[in-house]
């Protein structure tokens, strides 16, 4: 899909950058630091569950750089299990923020963090 490695790296580290931003708007609610705004809410977090398809196709070659961890490409199981993960909890954000509900928010806003967190201790340097 890419032709040189650092188009790959360009455009997972983009991909994961857009769907940061919203996840941090949707987390400033979540969080109480900004008023909680419902439609604001299930907007983002939509653009999370979307954004959170995209950043993989970029580690599909072994384009080692930027701040990858090389066992990416040697525990291709366990990257793509928490690849799994973090998409299947982005989903749940997303219809939770869809509800309306602070509280559904509050409660699927923590794992979806933990699950971005998960792959960044085993497969992100420092
Ligand atoms: C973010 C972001 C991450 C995750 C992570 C959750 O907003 O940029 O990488 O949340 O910090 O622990």
């Amino acid at each position: 899909q890419f032709a040189k490695a650092e188009d790959a790296i360009k455009y997972r580290q983009s991909a994961l950058f857009v769907m940061a931003q919203h996840f941090g708007r949707v987390g400033a609610m979540a969080n109480g630091k900004v008023p909680f705004d419902a439609k604001a809410a299930e907007q983002n977090a939509d653009i999370v569950a979307q954004m959170a398809k995209l950043p993989w196709a970029g580690f599909e070659a072994a384009h080692e750089g930027g701040k990858a961890k090389p066992e990416i490409w040697k525990e291709q199981a366990k990257f793509k299990d928490l690849a799994d993960k973090m998409q299947a909890e982005t989903v749940k954000l997303a219809a939770a923020a869809k509800t309306g509900d602070l509280d559904k928010l509050k409660a699927a806003f923590g794992p979806a963090a933990a699950s971005c967190k998960a792959c960044h201790d085993d497969f992100r340097n420092r």
